[in-house]
């Protein structure tokens, strides 16, 4: 492909976006004074499209963008973009798989140990005085040897789930079927599993399929002394439900990185002691989104090269 058009979405880091503007000639759609009307306008111009889990590139997008044949995301899950649509019309699409698992499922057993030890809650105590004042702080819960439930025994899982081993922890997953091989017992009843489970963690892609599968009911079967771990796609997690479990007392906790309107957080949760929160940061290292950022440069290359993609989804 020679001279290929590309449009970037959204932001990344200054980084990515010098590096992407050395190589090709480049449109920043969030620059653009009016993006939509450039879309109409331009749209028909762009090869490659570069996209994010903030800024994906949605259907309505997509039909301005008559002649793209290849969309390279930036993260690994990919329910930003119009999966359907692009392959309908043959546009091949691109993310960025297991240079990741490792800081996600960092994330994902600190925001365990956070919610269950009360890390961060300890933290405001010291702070606020209130330790210096003579108050003393509440027990927490124990994290070893505890009963951990994987929904979404994927790339991501797998990396929680040796993690928990190095904590002693008893493990099962729940998934569409069982892998084949795995070595973790296969819990076909989401209900069952987080009955079973003093935390579940929550690992599974996001997108129409998957949306709410965490309601109520399995809300409800986690329990009083159950604690939910979300890092991957608040779309996941019936909220409402969440948010009513947790300000009832009928939840014991949850450690979340990710939320259905982000960056909007339901305001209930800040008041809580027993709710951590972080800003969608699964991923969110210097040596990380470096390798995703180089990741995303070597799929556009290999695109621009042979038409292929290193790592096609
Ligand atoms: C984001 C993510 O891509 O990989 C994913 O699916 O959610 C993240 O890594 C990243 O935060 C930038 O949008």
């Amino acid at each position: 492909m020679s001279e290929p058009r590309l449009l970037q979405t959204g932001p990344m880091t200054e980084r990515f976006s010098r590096r992407l503007a050395a190589q090709y000639a480049v449109t920043p759609l969030w620059l653009q004074p009016d993006p939509d009307a450039w879309l109409e306008q331009h749209g028909g111009e762009i090869d490659i499209v570069v996209s994010s889990a903030f800024y994906g590139c949605g259907a309505a997008q997509l039909q301005c963008l008559t002649r793209v044949r290849a969309i390279c995301h930036f993260g690994v899950g990919y329910d930003s973009v119009d999966v359907a649509g692009a392959q309908r019309r043959g546009i091949v699409i691109s993310n960025t798989p297991d240079v990741l698992n490792d800081c996600t499922a960092d994330l994902a057993m600190g925001l365990l140990i956070d919610t269950a030890r009360r890390i961060a809650w300890g933290d405001r105590f010291v702070r606020a005085g209130t330790w210096a004042a003579g108050q003393k702080f509440p027990l927490a819960s124990k994290v070893s040897g505890k009963r951990l439930g994987i929904v979404g025994l994927g790339r991501i899982g797998a990396v929680i789930a040796r993690r928990a081993a190095g904590f002693d922890m008893e493990l099962r997953y729940h998934n569409r079927s069982a892998v084949a091989g795995s070595p973790y017992r296969y819990e076909p009843s989401l209900v069952e599993l987080a009955r079973w489970a003093d935390f579940l963690v929550l690992a599974l892609v996001g997108g129409a399929g998957t949306r709410k599968l965490i309601s109520a009911e399995v809300i409800d079967a986690l329990g009083p002394q159950g604690v939910l771990i979300n890092i991957s796609r608040g779309s996941v997690v019936d909220e409402a439900a969440l948010v009513a479990a947790l300000v009832e007392g009928r939840l014991g906790g949850a450690g979340l990185d990710v939320y259905e309107s982000e960056p909007s957080v339901p305001a209930e949760l800040l008041k809580l002691d027993n709710v951590v929160l972080t800003p969608h940061v699964g991923s969110g290292t210097e040596e990380t989104r470096l390798a995703m950022e180089m990741l995303v440069l070597d799929n556009i290359a290999s695109f621009v090269a042979s038409g292929k993609l290193l790592t096609p989804i």
